[in-house]
């Protein structure tokens, strides 16, 4: 234990080792709900603008770290750069979300797709990464991430509403093939883009699988774990990524913990669905459990934030291997005093008994 300061906590948990408490970060620590953040966010523009301009995104990535007591950081940026690198061109509205000028509307459009040129298209975000950790020196680790190939495959195909998986699904089960090529150049793309994100280091690769959990049991292990899959078997022969621990999110995912133990990852993000004891007998403690108290709690009363973070806390039980979490990003919109609740809560009523 001699070791286990408070930079360690949660390089520590996701090792499955011992810890003085449950360390805490959250899912979309940055963003609107600060008025730091809706601050630079107007100066800078335009959502892009500002992943895309390092001192601005370093600026973002460290302001929920200024407020709270947190145990990581997550460099600042979407998994939507990789779309807009091969030439989509993202764009952030606010009332909308996000949207591509040229999404992918034929089969002309998949086949013309490239791996994009990591240094030069998404240099932006290897050079946020470099200057964040050099500031926070061993403070606290820096999470790199990326999106899983079929999630970035839900934005890139034209769609006309933002829930409608239709036209994804559609390709799926008429033109499978097709779809296979897409998630290809999606799979060595971002294979690449998290090697690279190793490299100017980040200490914790995070891959976002958002929509794995509207498909189809079968559909799900072949279109979106496999991908993930191959992800995790390059960056482990990888020299650069070989050593930095993984945390695989699939929202809607809790029918497939087990399988998504066996990709090598070191940890699995779970959503607010599913008991962190029931998924932890799943996985037989061979993985971390990263998550998963449900965000819009957070719009509750102080005293119900703490109630259900003692509930979360006593779910996952004795022992070492949790991350708390939200079970997906926090909501724009609610008090940022509650997030101080709810990170003060976790530290505190995690000393005794339920970390060991
Ligand atoms: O208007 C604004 O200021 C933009 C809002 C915003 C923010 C703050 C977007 C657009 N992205 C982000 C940052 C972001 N996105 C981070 C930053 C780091 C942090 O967590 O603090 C991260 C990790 C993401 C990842 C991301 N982007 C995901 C995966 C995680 C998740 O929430 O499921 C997804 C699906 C996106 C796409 C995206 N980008 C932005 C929005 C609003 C969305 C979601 C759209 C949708 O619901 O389909």
């Amino acid at each position: 234990m001699s070791k286990n300061i408070r930079p360690q906590r949660f390089l520590r948990a996701l090792q499955r080792d011992t810890v003085d408490c449950t360390p805490v970060w959250l899912m979309r620590q940055a963003g609107r709900y600060l008025p730091e953040y809706r601050e630079i966010r107007k100066q800078a523009g335009d959502f892009l603008a500002l992943c895309k301009t390092p001192k601005l995104a370093r600026e973002v990535t460290l302001q929920p770290l200024n407020r709270f007591d947190l145990d990581a950081a997550i460099v600042f940026s979407d998994i939507l750069t990789i779309p807009d690198a091969m030439g989509l061109a993202l764009t952030i509205e606010e009332s909308y979300g996000p949207k591509f000028k040229r999404p992918l509307r034929s089969e002309k459009d998949i086949n013309n797709l490239r791996v994009p040129n990591i240094d030069s298209e998404l240099g932006y975000v290897m050079e946020t990464i470099k200057i964040v950790r050099a500031e926070l020196e061993e403070q606290v680790p820096l999470i790199g991430f990326s999106g899983s190939p079929w999630t970035l495959a839900t934005y890139m195909i034209d769609r006309n509403s933002r829930d409608d998986f239709n036209a994804i699904k559609g390709l799926l089960y008429q033109q499978p093939t097709l779809l296979k090529k897409l998630l290809d150049v999606l799979t060595e793309s971002v294979t690449r883009y998290l090697i690279a994100q190793a490299r100017a280091g980040a200490q914790t690769l995070m891959i976002f699988d958002t929509w794995g959990g509207v498909l189809a049991h079968n559909d799900y292990l072949e279109f979106s774990l496999l991908p993930i899959s191959i992800i995790i078997k390059e960056l482990k022969q990888h020299n650069e990524s070989k050593k930095i621990p993984i945390i695989l999110f699939t929202k809607g995912g809790n029918s497939w913990i087990t399988q998504m133990a066996d990709t090598g990852c070191a940890a699995i993000g779970c959503d607010w669905t599913m008991s962190l004891s029931a998924a932890r007998k799943l996985v037989n403690d061979r993985v971390a459990l990263q998550g998963n108290l449900d965000p819009t709690i957070l719009f509750s009363s102080p005293k119900n934030i703490e109630a259900q973070v003692k509930y979360v806390l006593s779910d996952f039980g004795n022992g070492t291997g949790h991350v708390f979490n939200l079970g997906h990003g926090i909501p724009p919109g609610i008090n940022p005093s509650h997030v101080a609740t709810l990170v003060d809560a976790v530290h505190e009523f995690s000393q005794n008994g339920h970390a060991v």
